[in-house]
């Protein structure tokens, strides 16, 4: 764990600002939604708070319990949310941290924090949306308490007697089902996996997570290997080039950088970025760092050993990091996080900062393990090699405008409308379900490309053999963005493209399959927002002379119990729905239900992709068994 000296405290140093009302009236404005995401962003905010007490030095166990009744405790060993009274708004330092908005911000600097962007909206956003919140510290030798009912004290703070010697800070709060819808609950598959992440990323930090409801579940993640540990968890399908990670770690003036990489037989790359713990899905100026450095350590590295000889190019950015599968965490002491999600660092001293930490310990590691080195080196040249077929494979298509979209392939049934932002592709799964789709869409701005059988698998296959497959070509020049290096977003003639496949096993495959393809290949595509997953009923039922359509188990049910006569037939595959069903289900953008794609979801994605795609085939069967048919992680 990294130890900061924390700057002394007062309780003078917490600024006082406008009260909670506008956090009610506006939670959007403050947690993103009142769906599922801004439910568990309680969550977040509140361990996160714990974890930067770990940073600073003064914790290292922080536990986490859903409890029965609906709520959420998060527990720290830190030295407990100080209770001294604040000299100008005459409250306790407790009472006015969970009031007033951003309170916690001020009162945090000195560590790392996190200022701004996903998280750190302040303990008190979390108070103000919550129906009750409990808040208990340890310290000063006592035991103090405090609740709050939609954010307003409902007592002022207790001492109490009971003299107490371990310090620690205990918040137990009730999302308020005024607030957020209430059917939504907290996601242990969620909850733990941000437990665990947050566990890799701080080494030697026990975070421990108990589900007190029906399920009797519990996990506890504490990593001596911090970041090398996260890389072993990532790679525990993927057959590893070499054993050892490779772990760089850099204490500079305003910044910590810790990074560790393991290459992999995989043809794909999977470079995970975070700063101060949350991941930086845009990347930023600590991820440019790395790449300039990686890619230049590898040339010159492989230039001195004559691995690369004069006459050779030298190693593209993409070659050294096929396969690999890399952390780069560095926490910052005032980082600024930009881009459409916020997940993007935006600090420029960072970037020659990484590049000139990495320049030094790179070449270092290289020269230490020149078998590993060498076989690094070997991967990305056989990269470059692939990279260049590929480029003529593409040249050849090119030529032939293969995938130009002024020739649409034969298959799609497009849409009158030329406005893409109003146009919509549909990816059907096989002939039986393309006529009803067709029938049944409004061909004004709804188009359908039929996909037979299974695509070709492009996580194992790289971009030169995948060109070669119909399937393939058909879909890149129905959606006219092409692909790759030449990928244009404002050529995409559709502005959603939406995948429709069965609700079993073979469904769930292509859509992995189809997934797979724009995660690797048209990433830009899911980043745009344009993939979505259409999500059609699992049964339907008559009562009367009305149909009713239900997605899954649950609803079926649910609804059981209300129409016990009701005779509910179960959909099989799309193409037994006539073409008026299939528009009510999946089509019509009044009835259907849709999932977008985020770029967030890349990660797990790559995760599934890797033990659903990659050569692992005992993890992929037991993955297939386990999960058929789960959407499970785009909801979230
Ligand atoms: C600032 C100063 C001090 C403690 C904390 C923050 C703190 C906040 C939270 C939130 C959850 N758990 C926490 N643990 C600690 C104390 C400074 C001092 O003792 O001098």
């Amino acid at each position: 764990m990294t130890a900061k000296q924390a700057s002394s405290y007062d309780a003078k140093d917490i600024e006082v600002l406008p009260g909670l009302e506008a956090v009610r009236r506006r939670p959007g404005m403050y947690i993103g939604t009142t769906g599922p995401r801004g439910l568990h962003h309680l969550v977040w905010e509140v361990v996160d708070n714990s974890v930067d007490e770990a940073m600073a030095g003064f914790a290292d166990r922080i536990d986490v319990a859903l409890l029965a009744d609906g709520g959420c405790r998060v527990e720290d060993n830190g030295r407990g949310i100080p209770v001294s009274r604040h000299a100008r708004t005459r409250k306790s330092a407790l009472t006015t941290v969970l009031t007033t908005l951003h309170a916690g911000g001020k009162f945090k600097q000195g560590a790392y924090t996190v200022s701004g962007g996903l998280h750190g909206v302040g303990v008190s956003v979390v108070n103000a949306l919550a129906l009750r919140l409990e808040a208990e510290v340890v310290r000063d030798g006592f035991r103090w308490s405090q609740a709050f009912e939609r954010g307003k004290p409902v007592h002022p703070q207790i001492q109490k007697g009971r003299r107490a010697r371990r310090t620690g800070t205990t918040i137990t709060f009730w999302p308020d089902p005024d607030v957020f819808e209430d059917t939504i609950a907290f996601s242990y598959g969620a909850v733990s996996q941000r437990l665990r992440e947050l566990a890799f990323l701080n080494r030697g930090l026990e975070v421990r997570l108990v589900d007190e409801r029906e399920e009797d579940r519990s996990d506890t993640f504490r990593y001596k290997g911090g970041i090398r540990d996260f890389i072993l968890h990532l790679n525990r399908h993927r057959e590893a080039l070499h054993s050892r990670v490779m772990y760089l770690e850099d204490q500079g003036g305003d910044a910590e950088l810790e990074v560790a990489m393991q290459w992999t037989a995989s043809f794909s790359e999977n470079v995970l970025s975070f700063a101060n713990n949350i991941n930086t899905h845009e990347g930023g100026t600590h991820e440019e760092g790395f790449r300039t450095a990686l890619t230049k350590a590898m040339n010159d590295f492989a230039r001195s050993k004559n691995l690369l000889k004069e006459k050779d190019s030298n190693l593209g950015g993409e070659d050294v990091r096929e396969g690999l599968t890399a952390v780069v965490s560095i926490k910052v002491r005032e980082p600024q996080f930009e881009g459409q999600t916020k997940t993007k660092l935006g600090n420029t001293e960072i970037r020659s900062y990484v590049v000139k930490a990495l320049n030094r310990m790179l070449p270092e590691w290289l020269e230490r393990h020149p078998k590993d080195a060498r076989r690094i080196v070997e991967k990305a040249r056989q990269a470059q090699h692939a990279r260049e077929a590929a480029r003529k494979a593409r040249d050849v298509i090119r030529r032939k405008s293969l995938l130009d979209s002024s020739r649409l392939p034969g298959k799609l049934v497009d849409c009158t409308s030329r406005d893409p932002e109003r146009a919509e592709l549909f990816i059907v799964e096989g002939d039986s379900a393309a006529g009803p789709a067709k029938n049944g869409r409004d061909s004004s701005f709804q188009a359908v490309l039929p996909i037979r059988g299974k695509i070709l698998n492009v996580e194992k296959a790289r971009l030169a053999r995948a060109l070669q497959n119909n399937e393939i070509q058909a879909l890149i020049t129905a959606i006219g963005t092409g692909i790759g290096e030449d990928f244009d977003l404002e050529k995409a003639r559709y502005h959603k493209v939406i995948m429709l496949t069965d609700a079993d096993v073979d469904g769930a495959h292509i859509r992995t399959l189809l997934l797979t393809f724009f995660f690797r290949h048209m990433l830009k595509l899911v980043g745009a927002g344009y993939v979505h997953i259409s999500v059609p009923p699992l049964y339907r039922v008559k009562v009367g002379r009305k149909v009713h359509y239900l997605s899954d188990d649950a609803e079926l049910e649910a609804f059981k119990a209300s129409h016990p006569k009701a005779r509910p037939t179960r959909f099989k595959g799309l193409g037994e729905m006539n073409d008026e069903e299939l528009s009510v289900t999946a089509l019509d953008p009044a009835t259907r239900t849709l999932v977008q794609v985020r770029m967030e979801d890349a990660a797990e994605a790559d995760e599934m992709f890797s033990t659903l795609m990659g050569s692992d085939v005992a993890a992929r069967k037991e993955f297939i068994q386990q999960n058929a048919g789960d959407v499970r992680f785009l909801d979230i």
